[in-house]
């Protein structure tokens, strides 16, 4: 997961890490700003369950000439397998969508509609959703 900014920032204690980001749910597994040129944060992260709703709450950064973070400092993230028209239901809709791109080659944001994961769009991807028919989640 990567985190933009409007600006370059960093961790006022000098450390991106654990004080400087929670998750609601699963296992935060490592921060990293990667440089002083891009407004970038990435977080590494395991566990997350499916059907969750999963809240990155950033604290303890600033701006490079030591300006807090002010504003919104939560990501709130849907998470659920097969909803890849993004509508927090994982259904035929989502199957049609998948149907219609079917060895289709994963560019840009068609990569959501390999479902399995595994560099294409087919069959078994329509498969998948299919078992997951009904699936649902709510992110407030
Ligand atoms: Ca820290
Ligand atoms: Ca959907
Ligand atoms: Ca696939």
């Amino acid at each position: 997961m990567v985190l933009l900014f409007s600006e370059p920032v960093k961790a006022i204690d000098g450390v991106p890490d654990d004080t400087e980001v929670s998750l609601s749910v699963g296992t935060l597994e490592a921060v990293s700003i990667v440089d002083n040129a891009h407004p970038e944060m990435s977080i590494e992260m395991s566990g997350v369950p499916d059907e969750s709703c999963l809240v990155i709450t950033v604290t303890g950064i600033a701006d490079l000439t030591d300006n807090p973070l002010t504003g919104n400092n939560q990501a709130h993230i849907t998470v659920l397998t097969g909803d890849t028209n993004g509508d927090h239901y994982t259904d035929l809709i989502d199957m049609a969508q998948v149907k219609s791109k079917n060895g289709s080659a994963l560019f840009g944001a068609d990569v959501r509609f390999d479902v399995n994961l595994d560099g294409s769009i087919d069959l078994i991807d329509m498969a998948l959703i299919k078992s997951l028919n009904g699936g649902a989640v709510s992110c407030p």
